[in-house]
């Protein structure tokens, strides 16, 4: 018997990080897969819970708990046993920030995987599916990324500024980890788990070049532990769809070249 009930997509980096402290906390839910791909997260059903048309959705007894971040927060304040916060208001307040930062970060995440990615499987709908998709995009900015990545690819500014703003934080990820294994706190805990995901799809799309071992050995040797944490496998990899994966590596793989020269330009 559990009270909660886990609205989510496998890949998506926003449901990576609440499964990361699930799986922290030992919290049995119910899992609900919402397909992103066949549009799933607009139809009436899903936005009575989500009016923002997103994943993840934490229901708690019924009741809808949104935003990855506050998620994070509502479950270390339920669920307080094990835990996933410091206590003290420096180190939260430190937590904080990389939860801001991260949440500033997702649009940039979503532009860079689309950009590179999964515009390629998207330009294969019929025009006019397609095009409804893009307008039910509620967030103005999103959808205007979307029709511009979906057009240029690399050459989008929203995808120029997604790679941009992923240089800079992996750089602050490598300073982060200065004199500490775990960005706040003595253990894994949420700033790690709203982190994690970001680095996970940088070395999926083949970003982990430009913060590799030797340029980001701090970062490099952190995202090795927490791929190591007992509960990675069940709730990180067995929710990935390994032929999308693939073939998030293969385009941007193919596209090599390209990235190589904007990186450079950083
Ligand atoms: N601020 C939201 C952002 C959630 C979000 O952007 N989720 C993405 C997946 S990681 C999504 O559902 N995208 C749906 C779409 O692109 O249509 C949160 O942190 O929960």
């Amino acid at each position: 018997m559990t009270d909660l009930t886990l609205y989510h997509n496998g890949p998506s980096t926003c449901s990576q990080k609440v499964r990361l402290i699930l799986g922290l906390k030992n919290l049995p839910y119910h899992s609900k897969i919402i397909d992103l791909q066949s549009g799933e997260q607009h139809t009436s059903e899903y936005i009575k819970i989500n009016p923002n048309h997103v994943v993840p959705t934490l229901l708690f007894k019924g009741n809808p708990i949104i935003e990855s971040s506050l998620i994070l927060e509502f479950l270390e304040d339920q669920f307080p046993e094990i835990s996933a916060r410091p206590i003290d208001p420096e180190s939260l307040h430190k937590t904080r920030l990389w939860l801001k930062t991260t949440d500033a970060y997702q649009i940039h995440g979503g532009s860079i995987t689309y950009g590179i990615a999964v515009r390629n499987i998207l330009i294969l709908k019929p025009k006019d599916e397609l095009e409804k998709e893009i307008n039910e995009i509620p967030d103005i900015q999103r959808r205007e990324n979307r029709r511009d990545l979906i057009e240029n690819g690399l050459k989008a500014e929203c995808v120029i500024q997604g790679l941009s703003e992923s240089k800079k934080l992996m750089d602050k990820l490598e300073d982060g980890l200065k004199g500490t294994d775990w960005f706040t706190g003595a253990n894994f805990g949420i700033a790690d788990a709203a982190i994690f995901p970001y680095v996970l799809r940088w070395e999926q799309l083949t970003l982990s070049d430009y913060c590799n071992e030797n340029s980001h050995p701090k970062l490099n040797d952190w995202f090795n532990r927490v791929k190591n944490l007992p509960f990675y496998e069940e709730q990180i990899l067995s929710f990935l769809p390994m032929p999308l994966i693939e073939a998030l590596r293969q385009f941007s793989t193919n596209q090599k070249n390209e990235l190589d020269e904007i990186f450079a330009s950083f």
